[in-house]
Protein backbone atom coordinates (compact mmCIF):
# COMPACT_ATOMS: atom_id res chain seq x y z
CA UNK A 1 0.00 0.00 0.00
CA UNK A 2 1.28 3.54 -0.86
CA UNK A 3 2.59 5.44 1.95
CA UNK A 4 0.27 8.19 1.36
CA UNK A 5 -2.85 5.68 0.69
CA UNK A 6 -4.95 7.85 2.85
CA UNK A 7 -4.82 11.23 1.25
CA UNK A 8 -4.71 9.71 -2.09
CA UNK A 9 -8.13 7.82 -1.39
CA UNK A 10 -9.67 10.77 0.01
CA UNK A 11 -8.75 13.16 -2.96
CA UNK A 12 -9.97 10.34 -5.08
CA UNK A 13 -13.38 10.62 -3.38
CA UNK A 14 -13.09 14.16 -3.51
CA UNK A 15 -12.94 13.82 -7.82
CA UNK A 16 -15.37 11.29 -7.61
CA UNK A 17 -18.40 13.39 -5.66
CA UNK A 18 -17.18 16.37 -7.74
CA UNK A 19 -17.17 14.25 -11.67
CA UNK A 20 -20.24 14.83 -13.99
CA UNK A 21 -20.05 11.89 -16.09
CA UNK A 22 -20.19 8.56 -15.91
CA UNK A 23 -17.07 7.81 -17.50
CA UNK A 24 -15.43 10.33 -14.86
CA UNK A 25 -17.29 9.08 -12.34
CA UNK A 26 -15.99 5.29 -13.29
CA UNK A 27 -12.49 6.86 -13.17
CA UNK A 28 -12.30 8.32 -9.93
CA UNK A 29 -13.75 5.47 -8.08
CA UNK A 30 -11.27 2.95 -10.00
CA UNK A 31 -8.86 5.28 -7.89
CA UNK A 32 -10.83 4.96 -5.00
CA UNK A 33 -10.89 1.16 -5.40
CA UNK A 34 -6.92 1.02 -5.82
CA UNK A 35 -6.35 3.41 -2.83
CA UNK A 36 -8.72 2.20 -0.58
CA UNK A 37 -7.48 0.32 2.44
CA UNK A 38 -6.75 -2.96 2.43
CA UNK A 39 -7.19 -4.13 5.90
CA UNK A 40 -9.88 -5.95 7.51
CA UNK A 41 -11.93 -3.36 8.96
CA UNK A 42 -12.67 -1.62 5.65
CA UNK A 43 -13.86 -4.66 3.74
CA UNK A 44 -17.27 -3.38 3.77
CA UNK A 45 -16.38 -0.19 2.49
CA UNK A 46 -14.40 -2.13 -0.15
CA UNK A 47 -17.76 -3.84 -0.81
CA UNK A 48 -19.32 -1.17 -0.87
CA UNK A 49 -16.98 0.55 -3.86
CA UNK A 50 -17.46 -2.58 -5.68
CA UNK A 51 -20.95 -2.77 -5.99
CA UNK A 52 -20.94 1.07 -6.87
CA UNK A 53 -18.72 -0.14 -9.50
CA UNK A 54 -20.65 -2.41 -11.11
CA UNK A 55 -23.82 -0.56 -11.23
CA UNK A 56 -21.85 2.39 -12.83
CA UNK A 57 -20.26 -0.11 -15.11
CA UNK A 58 -23.94 -1.76 -16.45
CA UNK A 59 -25.21 1.95 -17.01
CA UNK A 60 -22.56 2.88 -18.73
CA UNK A 61 -22.69 -0.51 -20.98
CA UNK A 62 -26.56 -0.20 -21.70
CA UNK A 63 -25.62 3.63 -22.70
CA UNK A 64 -23.03 2.72 -25.34
CA UNK A 65 -24.86 -0.82 -26.76
CA UNK A 66 -28.19 2.11 -26.94
CA UNK A 67 -26.43 5.10 -28.62
CA UNK A 68 -24.13 3.43 -31.09
CA UNK A 69 -26.15 0.95 -31.60
CA UNK A 70 -23.40 -1.59 -31.56
CA UNK A 71 -23.92 -5.29 -31.31
CA UNK A 72 -22.98 -6.13 -27.92
CA UNK A 73 -20.12 -8.64 -27.30
CA UNK A 74 -22.53 -9.81 -24.56
CA UNK A 75 -22.64 -13.88 -24.45
CA UNK A 76 -25.85 -15.29 -23.89
CA UNK A 77 -26.16 -17.55 -20.70
CA UNK A 78 -26.57 -21.09 -20.67
CA UNK A 79 -26.88 -22.00 -17.42
CA UNK A 80 -24.06 -21.85 -15.31
CA UNK A 81 -21.76 -19.33 -17.42
CA UNK A 82 -17.25 -19.24 -16.65
CA UNK A 83 -15.57 -17.46 -18.81
CA UNK A 84 -12.13 -18.19 -19.23
CA UNK A 85 -9.59 -14.61 -19.49
CA UNK A 86 -5.62 -14.94 -19.05
CA UNK A 87 -2.63 -12.59 -21.23
CA UNK A 88 -2.02 -13.61 -25.05
CA UNK A 89 -0.96 -16.96 -25.21
CA UNK A 90 -1.82 -18.53 -22.39
CA UNK A 91 -3.55 -21.35 -23.96
CA UNK A 92 -7.13 -20.39 -22.96
CA UNK A 93 -8.58 -21.57 -26.46
CA UNK A 94 -6.80 -24.70 -26.19
CA UNK A 95 -8.16 -25.58 -22.88
CA UNK A 96 -11.58 -24.28 -24.11
CA UNK A 97 -11.07 -26.90 -26.78
CA UNK A 98 -9.75 -29.41 -24.52
CA UNK A 99 -13.26 -29.47 -22.48
CA UNK A 100 -16.15 -28.08 -25.13
CA UNK A 101 -17.25 -29.41 -28.14
CA UNK A 102 -16.09 -25.40 -29.37
CA UNK A 103 -13.27 -25.64 -32.03
CA UNK A 104 -11.73 -22.18 -31.73
CA UNK A 105 -8.39 -21.42 -33.69
CA UNK A 106 -5.01 -22.09 -32.12
CA UNK A 107 -2.10 -20.52 -32.88
CA UNK A 108 1.33 -19.19 -31.23
CA UNK A 109 0.60 -15.39 -31.88
CA UNK A 110 -0.77 -13.57 -29.68
CA UNK A 111 -4.69 -12.29 -29.98
CA UNK A 112 -5.49 -15.06 -32.27
CA UNK A 113 -8.69 -15.17 -30.23
CA UNK A 114 -10.93 -11.91 -31.49
CA UNK A 115 -14.30 -12.33 -30.53
CA UNK A 116 -15.63 -14.51 -27.28
CA UNK A 117 -15.61 -18.32 -28.46
CA UNK A 118 -18.40 -20.20 -26.66
CA UNK A 119 -18.88 -24.12 -25.43
CA UNK A 120 -20.39 -26.82 -23.73
CA UNK A 121 -18.78 -28.68 -21.31
CA UNK A 122 -20.30 -31.83 -20.00
CA UNK A 123 -20.13 -34.08 -17.12
CA UNK A 124 -22.02 -36.54 -17.19
CA UNK A 125 -24.96 -35.13 -18.67
CA UNK A 126 -24.66 -32.20 -16.44
CA UNK A 127 -24.05 -28.85 -18.73
CA UNK A 128 -21.58 -26.10 -18.17
CA UNK A 129 -21.08 -22.79 -20.54
CA UNK A 130 -17.49 -21.60 -20.99
CA UNK A 131 -16.31 -18.59 -22.91
CA UNK A 132 -13.21 -17.95 -24.09
CA UNK A 133 -12.62 -13.80 -24.22
CA UNK A 134 -10.21 -12.29 -26.13
CA UNK A 135 -6.80 -11.89 -24.52
CA UNK A 136 -6.37 -9.46 -21.30
CA UNK A 137 -3.66 -6.76 -20.77
CA UNK A 138 -2.91 -4.79 -17.45
CA UNK A 139 -4.70 -0.79 -18.03
CA UNK A 140 -8.65 -0.80 -19.00
CA UNK A 141 -8.83 0.40 -22.49
CA UNK A 142 -12.10 0.64 -24.43
CA UNK A 143 -11.72 -2.86 -26.06
CA UNK A 144 -11.36 -4.14 -22.60
CA UNK A 145 -13.75 -2.50 -20.70
CA UNK A 146 -16.21 -4.19 -23.06
CA UNK A 147 -14.86 -7.66 -22.45
CA UNK A 148 -14.30 -7.13 -18.80
CA UNK A 149 -17.91 -6.66 -18.95
CA UNK A 150 -18.78 -9.53 -20.04
CA UNK A 151 -16.38 -11.26 -17.20
CA UNK A 152 -18.94 -8.97 -14.74
CA UNK A 153 -21.96 -10.87 -16.19
CA UNK A 154 -20.59 -14.44 -15.73
CA UNK A 155 -20.99 -16.66 -12.67
CA UNK A 156 -17.37 -17.75 -12.29
CA UNK A 157 -14.07 -17.09 -14.16
CA UNK A 158 -10.85 -19.46 -14.79
CA UNK A 159 -8.14 -17.51 -14.95
CA UNK A 160 -5.24 -19.15 -17.31
CA UNK A 161 -1.30 -17.99 -16.23
CA UNK A 162 2.39 -18.17 -17.02
CA UNK A 163 3.83 -16.81 -14.19
CA UNK A 164 2.55 -14.81 -10.87
CA UNK A 165 3.03 -11.25 -12.64
CA UNK A 166 0.68 -12.12 -14.89
CA UNK A 167 -1.88 -13.85 -12.21
CA UNK A 168 -1.59 -10.73 -9.90
CA UNK A 169 -1.77 -7.71 -12.68
CA UNK A 170 -5.41 -10.10 -13.77
CA UNK A 171 -6.76 -10.07 -10.32
CA UNK A 172 -5.66 -6.41 -9.81
CA UNK A 173 -7.96 -5.57 -13.18
CA UNK A 174 -11.02 -7.54 -11.82
CA UNK A 175 -10.88 -6.13 -9.06
CA UNK A 176 -10.94 -2.30 -10.27
CA UNK A 177 -13.50 -3.44 -12.69
CA UNK A 178 -15.73 -4.00 -9.95
CA UNK A 179 -15.95 -7.73 -10.31
CA UNK A 180 -15.81 -10.21 -7.51
CA UNK A 181 -16.92 -13.89 -8.40
CA UNK A 182 -15.34 -17.38 -7.36
CA UNK A 183 -12.02 -17.28 -9.77
CA UNK A 184 -10.35 -20.89 -10.78
CA UNK A 185 -6.62 -20.44 -11.57
CA UNK A 186 -5.02 -22.65 -13.69
CA UNK A 187 -1.46 -22.60 -14.70
CA UNK A 188 -0.91 -23.13 -19.01
CA UNK A 189 -1.20 -26.41 -19.87
CA UNK A 190 -3.11 -27.98 -17.00
CA UNK A 191 -6.16 -29.25 -18.05
CA UNK A 192 -8.72 -29.67 -15.07
CA UNK A 193 -11.48 -32.53 -15.10
CA UNK A 194 -15.33 -31.52 -15.38
CA UNK A 195 -15.46 -32.72 -12.02
CA UNK A 196 -12.81 -30.32 -10.70
CA UNK A 197 -14.88 -27.66 -12.51
CA UNK A 198 -18.32 -28.75 -10.83
CA UNK A 199 -16.27 -28.78 -7.50
CA UNK A 200 -14.85 -25.41 -7.70
CA UNK A 201 -17.98 -23.47 -8.21
CA UNK A 202 -20.21 -25.76 -5.62
CA UNK A 203 -22.09 -26.68 -8.22
CA UNK A 204 -24.09 -30.14 -8.40
CA UNK A 205 -26.28 -32.17 -10.67
CA UNK A 206 -29.94 -33.66 -9.34
CA UNK A 207 -31.08 -35.72 -11.80
CA UNK A 208 -35.10 -35.52 -12.21
CA UNK A 209 -37.75 -38.62 -12.71
CA UNK A 210 -41.53 -39.20 -13.66
CA UNK A 211 -43.29 -41.57 -11.02
CA UNK A 212 -43.02 -45.21 -12.17
CA UNK A 213 -40.11 -44.28 -14.67
CA UNK A 214 -36.38 -44.40 -14.61
CA UNK A 215 -34.32 -41.06 -13.95
CA UNK A 216 -33.21 -39.12 -17.13
CA UNK A 217 -29.87 -39.40 -16.72
CA UNK A 218 -28.82 -37.09 -20.08
CA UNK A 219 -30.03 -33.81 -18.90
CA UNK A 220 -29.53 -32.94 -15.14
CA UNK A 221 -30.58 -30.00 -13.72
CA UNK A 222 -27.43 -27.82 -12.55
CA UNK A 223 -27.76 -25.97 -9.14
CA UNK A 224 -25.78 -24.78 -6.52
CA UNK A 225 -24.25 -26.84 -3.41
CA UNK A 226 -27.07 -25.77 -0.84
CA UNK A 227 -29.96 -25.39 -2.77
CA UNK A 228 -33.21 -26.82 -2.08
CA UNK A 229 -36.27 -28.77 -3.60
CA UNK A 230 -38.38 -25.73 -4.16
CA UNK A 231 -34.69 -23.77 -5.99
CA UNK A 232 -34.81 -27.49 -8.46
CA UNK A 233 -38.15 -26.82 -8.88
CA UNK A 234 -38.07 -23.20 -9.56
CA UNK A 235 -35.57 -24.66 -12.38
CA UNK A 236 -38.56 -26.43 -14.20
CA UNK A 237 -41.86 -24.23 -13.55
CA UNK A 238 -41.94 -20.31 -13.03
CA UNK A 239 -44.79 -20.36 -10.19
CA UNK A 240 -43.58 -24.11 -8.49
CA UNK A 241 -44.23 -22.71 -5.22
CA UNK A 242 -47.77 -22.74 -5.97
CA UNK A 243 -48.08 -26.41 -7.65
CA UNK A 244 -45.68 -28.38 -5.01
CA UNK A 245 -47.15 -30.87 -3.27
CA UNK A 246 -44.27 -33.02 -2.04
CA UNK A 247 -41.55 -34.81 -3.49
CA UNK A 248 -39.42 -37.80 -3.66
CA UNK A 249 -35.78 -38.22 -3.37
CA UNK A 250 -33.35 -40.92 -3.76
CA UNK A 251 -29.71 -40.17 -2.79
CA UNK A 252 -29.85 -37.77 0.33
CA UNK A 253 -32.43 -38.90 2.26
CA UNK A 254 -31.87 -41.42 4.91
CA UNK A 255 -34.39 -44.17 2.95
CA UNK A 256 -34.62 -44.23 -1.05
CA UNK A 257 -37.53 -42.01 -2.24
CA UNK A 258 -38.19 -40.64 0.63
CA UNK A 259 -41.00 -38.25 0.90
CA UNK A 260 -39.56 -34.76 1.59
CA UNK A 261 -40.72 -31.21 1.74
CA UNK A 262 -39.81 -28.53 -0.45
CA UNK A 263 -36.86 -27.28 2.39
CA UNK A 264 -35.03 -29.82 1.76
CA UNK A 265 -31.46 -29.56 0.93
CA UNK A 266 -30.63 -31.26 -2.11
CA UNK A 267 -26.86 -33.42 -2.70
CA UNK A 268 -24.70 -33.92 -5.57
CA UNK A 269 -26.53 -37.21 -7.59
CA UNK A 270 -29.98 -37.03 -5.93
CA UNK A 271 -32.77 -38.09 -8.04
CA UNK A 272 -35.68 -36.25 -7.36
CA UNK A 273 -39.51 -36.66 -8.57
CA UNK A 274 -41.77 -33.75 -8.01
CA UNK A 275 -45.16 -34.51 -7.72
CA UNK A 276 -47.25 -31.02 -8.68
CA UNK A 277 -51.25 -29.96 -8.10
N1 LIG B 1 3.49 -26.87 -24.61
C1 LIG B 1 2.22 -26.45 -24.57
N2 LIG B 1 1.82 -25.53 -25.44
C2 LIG B 1 0.54 -25.11 -25.38
C3 LIG B 1 -0.39 -25.62 -24.42
N3 LIG B 1 -1.57 -25.01 -24.59
C4 LIG B 1 -1.40 -24.15 -25.62
N4 LIG B 1 -0.13 -24.21 -26.10
C5 LIG B 1 0.41 -23.46 -27.22
O1 LIG B 1 0.39 -22.08 -26.92
C6 LIG B 1 0.03 -21.32 -28.07
C7 LIG B 1 -1.21 -20.49 -27.78
O2 LIG B 1 -2.31 -21.36 -27.54
P1 LIG B 1 -3.79 -20.83 -27.58
O3 LIG B 1 -4.65 -21.92 -27.01
O4 LIG B 1 -4.15 -20.31 -28.91
O5 LIG B 1 -3.67 -19.64 -26.52
P2 LIG B 1 -4.70 -18.43 -26.24
O6 LIG B 1 -4.52 -18.05 -24.84
O7 LIG B 1 -6.07 -18.82 -26.66
O8 LIG B 1 -4.13 -17.31 -27.20
P3 LIG B 1 -4.84 -15.95 -27.66
O9 LIG B 1 -6.24 -16.26 -28.07
O10 LIG B 1 -3.99 -15.49 -28.81
O11 LIG B 1 -4.76 -15.03 -26.50
C8 LIG B 1 -0.20 -22.32 -29.20
O12 LIG B 1 0.99 -22.39 -29.96
C9 LIG B 1 -0.45 -23.62 -28.46
O13 LIG B 1 -0.07 -24.73 -29.23
C10 LIG B 1 0.08 -26.62 -23.53
O14 LIG B 1 -0.64 -27.13 -22.69
N5 LIG B 1 1.40 -26.99 -23.64
MG1 LIG C 1 -7.38 -17.93 -27.96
Amino acid sequence: MPINADADFVLAQKKYEEARTLEEKIKYLREMLSTAPTHKGAEKLRKELTQRMVRLRKELEKQKTKKKGRKSLAVKKQGFQVVIIGFPNTGKSSLLKKLTNAEPVIADYPFTTKKPEVGMMDYEGAKLQLVEIPALLPGASEKQAELLSIVLNADGVILVYENEEQKQALMNELYLFGIDKPVMFLEKGSVPKPRDLFNFFNLIRVYTKEPGEEPERDNPLVLKRGSTVLDAGKEIHKDFVRKFKYARVWGSTKFPGQRVDKDHVLKDGDVIEFHVK
